[in-house]
């Protein structure tokens, strides 16, 4: 076996502890969602429909119905043209583990399939055919279909774990009482925030913390409805100053920070700042990132200047089943990543080697911060 195979193996062997979804357990009913109509309508999907089809305007796509919107997506982007981007490939991906034909004229087969799947068994199959063993949610109190479930007392899948988020519910009149209280309901294994520059959170959120020991994740380089008419697929990015960021990690060393940068110019600076910092925890290839080539090269650059002491991926899934091709698509590139690394090693490493790095990266880390 030549050693690219066997980084391989080992890479898909190893579970994957996913540290940020927006996935839903199923005990979260119709927010658990799945099916083909949902991975076409993903707002990267949309995005790049509208893109490809400047003529239909966004008001007009979101005027129609969810089926209605998956058929102009299939036609545009699978039909018209070949599906070369990451998030159409993906969907490519997805029928293909599912046997279902990624080549099809129209999505009867593929809404057949689905519509005779039973949701406890297709979570199952998902999670194996992805190799999860775990997720973080995203959860919002603030929205209100959430915060019902769980103030009816919901318990979810003990795989999903709790996320607490906090970009609405930071602008809250009693921010402690409001944190105090989801903490214990929600039992989150993180709290987190989305932002476009760094800048400290307020008090509240740092002592939640340190009394829950709970760490604080930060999403940065966003800059939200770039263009408003996309809606939710309408967001843009910028590089930004992580300054910032040194400061918080050096004025609060008994937090833990959670950290991905959206912006591809910011993956170096992030390197640097973990290397000094060991609070700081560089996480997954965020959104505009999540692509195997920007995959592979932020590995790579993270191997090079931290070791086997970083989260190379999350899924950032919004759907059950982008499971499957978010994972193996990342599995591929950093198994592309790693092969390099050790080929650039004097002695080659042996299977237990290989074996123990890829369970640490795909999940043994993301595992123990989230206490999966
Ligand atoms: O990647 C995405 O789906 C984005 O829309 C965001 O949800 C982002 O990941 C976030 O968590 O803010
Ligand atoms: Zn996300």
């Amino acid at each position: 076996m030549t050693l690219a195979e066997r980084v391989a193996r080992a890479v898909d062997a190893a579970p994957v502890v996913d540290l940020h979804t927006h996935l839903f357990a199923p005990q979260f009913g119709a927010m658990n969602l799945w099916g083909v109509d949902e991975l076409l309508t993903y707002h990267y999907l949309v995005a790049e429909t509208l893109r490809a089809e400047p003529k239909l305007a966004p008001e007009a796509f979101f005027a129609r119905d969810k089926a209605a919107q998956a058929d102009l997506v299939w036609d545009a982007l699978f039909v018209r043209r070949s599906p070369l981007s990451e998030a159409a490939a993906g969907v490519a991906t997805v029928l293909a583990a599912f046997g279902l034909d990624p080549a099809a004229r129209d999505l009867r087969e593929a809404r057949a399939f689905f519509a005779a799947r039973r949701v406890e068994q297709h979570v199952e199959d998902v999670l194996r055919l992805a190799g999860v063993s775990a997720l973080a949610m995203t959860n919002d109190p603030t929205d209100p279909e959430e915060r019902a479930l769980w103030e009816a007392g919901l318990a979810p899948d003990p795989r999903f774990h709790a996320a607490l988020r906090l970009d609405r519910l930071i602008a809250a009149q009693d921010l402690r009482a409001e944190l105090t209280r989801w903490i214990a309901r929600m039992r989150p294994r993180y709290l987190a925030i989305s932002v476009n520059e760094v800048s400290a959170p307020p008090r509240a959120v740092l002592d939640a913390c340190r009394e829950h020991d709970l760490p604080f994740a930060m999403m940065i380089g966003v800059r939200r409805a770039v263009n408003p008419r996309l809606g939710v697929a309408g967001d843009g990015v910028s590089a930004v100053d992580l300054t910032p960021l040194e400061r918080l990690a050096a004025e609060n060393p008994d937090v833990r920070f959670l950290v991905t940068t959206l912006a591809r110019e910011n993956t170096h600076t992030l390197c640097v700042v973990a290397r000094k910092f060991a609070n700081v925890l560089p996480f997954g290839c965020w959104w505009f990132m999540n692509n195997p080539s920007l995959i592979e090269e932020t590995t790579m650059m993270r191997l090079e200047m931290l070791g086997p002491t970083f989260v190379p991926q999350h899924s950032d899934a919004r759907v059950l089943d982008q499971l499957i091709y978010k994972w193996r698509h990342s599995r591929r590139s950093i198994a592309s990543a790693l092969t390099r690394r050790y080929g650039a090693m004097p002695v080659p490493p042996t299977d237990a080697q290989i074996e123990r790095d890829a369970r640490a990266l795909l999940g043994g880390i993301a595992g123990e911060w989230l206490k999966a």
